[in-house]
This record gives structure tokens, C-alpha cells and sequence, in this order.
């Protein structure tokens, strides 16, 4: 590693009292840390490049008797790790809940020890899902077109209650048993990788679950983020980036708890810092992941935030890390980006950035009329706002995610024109496309009825379930045509220049008709979006400035070639993809 520094947290009665020795070449204790709780020993040490991979012994003495001992191993670093390049605009990623996927393993689902168990007709309990579910359907991610899975988290969540979200975290170093093992996790990592599909770790360093082991026995009582009874984040994240904004207000927002069963950590605590930096390197190397997820992005110490992007970028120039940065403004979305010109000194050295205020924009954008600010102008109106980023080839683009109503509230709002509408915006607009598991296949959902319901199980993930929406045969005929356009697009985008890599060049809407371009040296695409009832004739005269000297676009979807020297029929509540040609 560029830095040779390693922390190893010691827990054990009294441990705080020993000294430790080891004797490695290449390896050295640099300093010993003890805090208030004598049962931590915080052991820093240096390795040296050159130091072989082995395993060494760690002594604990007390006046000079050894009184307990631990092996160690130092591993070889997998071959090319350093240069390990993240995910970017060239992807489309496929977000899995994976309690809710595919229950490849039903004897995992009831772990001794742990209470949260299985009842599927609870939208709050377990339902049994795991990492085998997830291996066994790598095939139906593939066929759709997705390049890389965000899968949120797999980590240990022994809570007594509603832990299959996976973000009340108890072991930062485990994978809960009810998905499987770390073992198993790397080897869906590496299964997914020999399908060519990237895998995004979800993180979250805000908080861990109050079943935590470390919780019944705190390293320091400054662990956590303690207040005189309990208090709730404001979760006004506009705090931290607004310049007349208070301290009280600013710590509330910060030190204030997300949950009763979420303890705040203290990242502040270089000890605690120390601890979750390197959890992420550790995943990185022993999973071989391609990207991480950052859970509440806003709400963890900001420097610390900073800091820790730096240290993983330090080991790994060419990874990508996307944060959640969950607010209804691009001005303060874009003041969470890396090296954003508008965050004054402050540098998240966060890379990616999810673009919130474009999905609520969807949510509205293809239902409305025609107005001065509503119907699709407001996908104009965002994207309009781009100069506030730093990097617009880094910005996550989605129509949903696991804590927003799905696309369709309810089976009667479904309409495949809406649908189509809006896939086609997020795989050709600019930036990085992510879709939520059950959008393919128009599954739906509202929040108001409990983050259960638009958490749903994939129909076919269980050996009990009646329909097997894996399959073309098990879908039904609108199902079919959903995820036949959906993997279309998707599969055409990965091999095309212009969208995955062009600018974008946009013409103010009118009538509710939305052109625009995604423009490189090697292709010109020209996506037409008609949200109207009534199918539209559009003069390509408006446009001459991007279309230049082609003289047709071939349609990508129904492969119809258009003449751009007449007037474009765009159908009602329709869509056109033209690829450019003479
Ligand atoms: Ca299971
Ligand atoms: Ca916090």
C-alpha cells in the first residue's frame, strides 16, 4: 500500500493494560494507543514495502510475562489492484435489495442467535433473500444490459427488528449470515466480474446498529456522538453547506442521531477514523469491488468524509465512489462533488454525486401539460443548472431508488408510454444510469404505504412464488415489452461513444416536445421525447446547429430510418433515439 500504517483495534478484558511486541521483518509497532476502556488496545503499525507476505505472532505482556498472544496475517495484494478502475458514465447499474431478490438458499434464512427472522407477509421482517439468489440470476442482469450492481448493504445487521435493509450495521468485518459469508461475497464478486458486470459496495459510516458489539462496552464514551437524552438529526443538510448557517444548527444536522436504533459514530475520534478508512481498503482488496455506495453522504463529519476519499483514492487512483446526497437543489448537490467551484475551500474528494433533483423532476416531468415551468422543461430546467458540477460524467442519474415511491405508485398508474419516456431519458441523458430492481418489469409501489411496500420480492426469487418474472414466459406480455426496450437501449448505449462519453447539447422544449444531443468526435445521437397525447411533426430546421450535414437518423429502438430533411413525426407519448447518418 502507498501507506504502510496499519491500525489493529485489540478487545479483550483488561487488554489495555498489556504492551505488545512482534518481531517481523519489515514490520514494526509504531505506537501503542489506550483510551478511558481498558479492554481496547489500539496497536499502530508500520509495514514496510518490502515486508513479504506472512504471518506473524503478536505478544501481550504485563510486566514482561506474556499474558496473551494473537496470529496475524500479512496477505499479497491481488495483482493490479492499485490500478483497479471504478464505474463510470460507460455503465448502466442495476440496484438489488437483496432480501428482497432471490432466495437462492433457504437454510441461511434463520440464524441461531439472531432474532430478526423470516415471515413474508411481513413488509417489515426478513423475507429470506441472499447472495446465493443473487449469483443464481447474474444471467437476468446480464440480458438486461446492466454493466454493474449496486447491492445495498450485505453487511452483519443482528438487530431485534426491521433489519433487512442492511443499515444498522453490528460488524463493519462481517457478512450476515442470512446472505452468507465474506467468502461468498467474494465470490460473487468475481462470478460477476467473469459476466463483465462491476460490483458497487454499499457503505455507511454515519452509524451502525445499536446491536453493535462495541456498543455494550464503547472503546471511549466519544465514540458515538452523545447528547443528554436522546436527539434526532434535523436532517437539514442544507446546514453544512449554507455560509450563514449556525454551529447549533450545523451539529444537529451532524451529531444528531438518524434513528433510536441507529447510534451516531463519532468520526471525529481519529481512532474511529482510522478504524473505518481502513474498512474500506480492507473490503476493496479482499472483495475486489469496483466501487462503493456511501449511505447519508452529509450527515458523517465532513472532513472526515474528505479525509477518508482521499486515503481510498490515495490507493486507488482510478476507483469511483458515489455518495448519496439525497436534496432537492443541484446548487447543494453539486457542492458535495469533488473539486466543486462552488464549495469555496471545502473538497469532499467525493467523485460521484446521485442527482436527486433530476429524479423529482421525472417524478412530475411526463405527467404534466405544457407550462412555463412544468411538463418536460423541468428535465431542461436541472440539466440547465449543470454548471453548478465539477464533473457532469459523474453524476448518478436514476428514476428510482430503494427509499422513493417506485416510478408507478400503484398497478392502475402503470403506462408503458410513461415508462418509456423515462427510460429513455435516463439512458441517453447525460451522466451515470441506474436503475431499481422491479422497474424493468413495471413493479410498483408508493412509500406512504411503508418502505416495505416499495421493497417488494422479485416475483420468482422463491421456490413457492407463482410466477417467475426471470422469465419471458413467466412475465406477461407488457412485462416483455418493458424490459425489451429497457435492455435495447441499454445494451446499444454500452457500445455507444456519444452517449456514454458526448456531450450533451439540449433546445429549450416547446409544446412539450424535448430535443436534444449527445455529441462526440465519432457519433451525434438525437433523442426526441413527445410527452402530448397527439403524435408531433417537428421541423428539423431548429436543429441545423446539431445535426450539421447528416442527412437521416436511424430509430435505435424500431430501427425506422427518418428523414431530416422533412418534418420528424415523433409519436404521441412516444420517443426517437436517431442515430445520425449521411
Ligand atoms: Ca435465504
Ligand atoms: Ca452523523
Amino acid at each position: 500500500m502507498k501507506d504502510g500504517s496499519l491500525q489493529l483495534l485489540i478487545y479483550g478484558k483488561d487488554i489495555g493494560k498489556t504492551t505488545a511486541s512482534l518481531s517481523y521483518p519489515g514490520v514494526v509497532v509504531r505506537k501503542e494507543v489506550r483510551t478511558e476502556n481498558p479492554n481496547y488496545l489500539f496497536l499502530y503499525l508500520s509495514i514496510n514495502r518490502d515486508a513479504k507476505p506472512g504471518k506473524f505472532k503478536v505478544s501481550l505482556s504485563m510486566g514482561g510475562k506474556e499474558v496473551s498472544s494473537f496470529n496475524y496475517e500479512l496477505m499479497q495484494r491481488a495483482a493490479g489492484s492499485a490500478e483497479r478502475k471504478g464505474f463510470g458514465s460507460e455503465d448502466v447499474i442495476y440496484l438489488l435489495m437483496p432480501d428482497r431478490f432471490a432466495n437462492g438458499d433457504p437454510s441461511n434464512d434463520y440464524q441461531k442467535g439472531y432474532k430478526d427472522t423470516v415471515n413474508r407477509k411481513d413488509p417489515n421482517a426478513r423475507h429470506g433473500g441472499d447472495i446465493k439468489g443473487i449469483a443464481d440470476h447474474i444471467d437476468y442482469i446480464k440480458n438486461l444490459g446492466a454493466t454493474a450492481v449496486w447491492i445495498n448493504p450485505l453487511d452483519e445487521n443482528k438487530m431485534d427488528r426491521t433489519s433487512y435493509h442492511g443499515y444498522a450495521i453490528t460488524d463493519f468485518y462481517k457478512t450476515d449470515p442470512r446472505f452468507g459469508s465474506n467468502e461468498d461475497y467474494q465470490k460473487l464478486v468475481a462470478q460477476f466480474h467473469a459476466n463483465g458486470i462491476k460490483v458497487i459496495k454499499d457503505m455507511v459510516f454515519n452509524h451502525c446498529g445499536s446491536n453493535h458489539w462495541w456498543m455494550k462496552d464503547l472503546p471511549s464514551k466519544d465514540w458515538v456522538n452523545q447528547w443528554p437524552e436522546f436527539t434526532r438529526s434535523s436532517y437539514r443538510a442544507s446546514t453544512i453547506s449554507d455560509p450563514h448557517s449556525t454551529a447549533i444548527d450545523r451539529k444537529l444536522m451532524a451529531n444528531g442521531w438518524f434513528d433510536k436504533t441507529m447510534p451516531d459514530l463519532n468520526q471525529r475520534n481519529p481512532l474511529l477514523a482510522d478504524y473505518l478508512i481502513q474498512n474500506s481498503i480492507w473490503w476493496i482488496e479482499f472483495a475486489g469491488i469496483d466501487g462503493i455506495r456511501m449511505d447519508t453522504y452529509p450527515y458523517p463529519d465532513a472532513d472526515f468524509m474528505s479525509n477518508w476519499g482521499q486515503r481510498v483514492l490515495l490507493e486507488y487512483p482510478n476507483f469511483n465512489i458515489v455518495g448519496e446526497v439525497w436534496m432537492s437543489q443541484p446548487s447543494w448537490v453539486a457542492y458535495w462533488q469533488a473539486n466543486s467551484p462552488v464549495a469555496g475551500k471545502f473538497n469532499s474528494n467525493l467523485p460521484t454525486v446521485m442527482d436527486f433533483p433530476l429524479t423529482f423532476a421525472m417524478e412530475k416531468a411526463f405527467d404534466e401539460p405544457s407550462g412555463w415551468d412544468t411538463g418536460l422543461i423541468r428535465l431542461y430546467d436541472i440539466l440547465s443548472q449543470d454548471f453548478l458540477y465539477a464533473d457532469l460524467s459523474k453524476i448518478m442519474v436514476f428514476v428510482g431508488n430503494h427509499d422513493l415511491s417506485r416510478f408507478f405508485k400503484t398497478k392502475e398508474q402503470i403506462d408503458i408510454n410513461r415508462y418509456k419516456l423515462a427510460m429513455t431519458f435516463l439512458l441517453t441523458t447525460r451522466g451515470i444510469p441506474q436503475v431499481y430492481y422491479g422497474e424493468e418489469i413495471l413493479m410498483y409501489g408508493d412509500k406512504a404505504n411503508g418502505d416495505g411496500t416499495i421493497r417488494g420480492d422479485f416475483p420468482g426469487g422463491w421456490k413457492s412464488d407463482t410466477v417467475n418474472a426471470f422469465t419471458r414466459e413467466g412475465r406477461t406480455p407488457l412485462q416483455n415489452e418493458a424490459i425489451d426496450f429497457f435492455s435495447t437501449l441499454a445494451k446499444w448505449r454500452k457500445d455507444s461513444p456519444a452517449l456514454t462519453k458526448g456531450e450533451l447539447v439540449q433546445y429549450v422544449p416547446q409544446d412539450n416536445v424535448y430535443v436534444y444531443f449527445r455529441v462526440n468526435a465519432q457519433q451525434v445521437v438525437m433523442v426526441l421525447l413527445n410527452s402530448n397525447k397527439e403524435q408531433k411533426e417537428i421541423d428539423p430546421a431548429r436543429f441545423k446547429e446539431s445535426i450539421g450535414s447528416y442527412n437521416s437518423g436511424v430509430d435505435i429502438i424500431t430501427k425506422t430510418r427518418v428523414d431530416l430533411h422533412k418534418p420528424i413525426v415523433v409519436p404521441a407519448r412516444g420517443e426517437l433515439v436517431l442515430l445520425l447518418q449521411n
